[in-house]
């Protein structure tokens, strides 16, 4: 029984990876992943500056999942470039994903202007779905903006290139959204990031410090949004878009969940968050585990074959 998969023809031993922002701030954590069961990592999203971020307290564990204003601490484009390129070296044969969006359109496209330039011959994504900057929307809720972004990019862009999303909660949304991304050569989209701006109580009060308490929701609370968003791409992408599910995943079942509504690969935050690097192959065993219960030999005998009533 195998877990492996492919994105953007680039083959991984594991189709469980982490989701950015979770243990990849720095070379430690990303060692850590690089050393672990996950099939591959995602670099935390990089700004063409380094980022202090929010102030804390700014994330959060509950019971069900978890809350966070991180507000993009990140050590800048170039720290995570370079070591992105010292793993081609001591890692050749592997790949691995870099995050990035730039604080204003003008930044992204320097950021992808240098990673076009550079030797990276990874895969890049691109996050258009942060919910806590103060007074910056989360991009890919403005499809007009998306749009122009996405045409501007690929004028120039020619690697490998997906898209973080944020949930959508309208099945317009997704016909309207699906009709953009249809535009482009992305490589994938990636559903979902964190449902933005909830608020969780303690007591009387708020549990993070910044944008009084507002942030994003991850963890078990969003599993059903996260799975609808997959598969809703999934009957609405061309076939050469691929899907990386994202959300609610703290096992084995949820992990099939996800690729049955169309995931090809899947990310975890909340629980690596909470569990550190054993989540991977806890959760990889109990995939497999369902896998071989069910004679399923490979994810894709059963990737995006979600039954109806
Ligand atoms: O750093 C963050 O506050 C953050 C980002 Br960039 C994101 O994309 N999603 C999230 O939940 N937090």
């Amino acid at each position: 029984t195998s877990t492996k998969t492919k994105i953007a023809n680039f083959e991984f031993d594991n189709c469980i990876m982490n989701a950015a922002g979770v243990l990849c701030y720095d070379k430690d954590e990303l060692a850590k992943i690089l050393n672990s069961a996950a099939g591959t990592f995602v670099t935390k999203t990089a700004t063409l500056e380094p980022r202090e971020g929010n102030p804390e307290p700014r994330y959060h564990d509950t019971r069900l999942g978890s809350i966070n204003s991180m507000g993009l601490p990140n050590l800048g484009f170039d720290y995570y470039l370079d070591y992105l390129l010292e793993l081609k070296k001591t890692h050749p044969k592997r790949t691995f994903f870099f995050s990035l969006v730039g604080m204003s359109q003008n930044d992204t496209h320097t950021l992808l202007r240098k990673v076009q330039e550079s030797n990276f011959d990874g895969i890049t994504e691109l996050n258009l779905s942060c919910p806590n900057v103060p007074g910056k929307p989360q991009i890919a809720y403005d499809l007009e903006t998306t749009e122009k972004l996405l045409t501007d990019i690929f004028s120039y862009f020619k690697k490998p290139l997906g898209i973080k999303l944020p949930p959508y909660f309208d099945l317009v949304h997704f016909d309207q959204a699906a009709a953009v991304f249809n535009k482009f050569p992305l490589s994938f989209v990636n559903c979902v990031n964190s449902i933005g701006n909830g608020i969780i109580i303690e007591d009387e009060k708020v549990v993070i410090k910044p944008k009084n308490g507002f942030g994003g929701i991850g963890g078990e609370y969003v599993k059903p949004t996260a799975l609808a968003n997959v598969h809703a791409f999934y009957q609405r992408l061309k076939p050469s878009i691929q899907i990386i599910g994202t959300g609610g995943i703290l096992s084995g079942r949820d992990a099939f969940e996800h690729i049955l509504c169309g995931a090809s690969m899947v990310q975890i935050g909340t629980t690596l968050h909470k569990e550190g690097v054993s989540a991977f192959s806890r959760i990889t065993s109990e995939l497999k585990e369902i896998m071989e219960k069910k004679g399923y030999k490979s994810i894709e005998e059963f990737k995006g074959k979600l039954k109806y009533l």
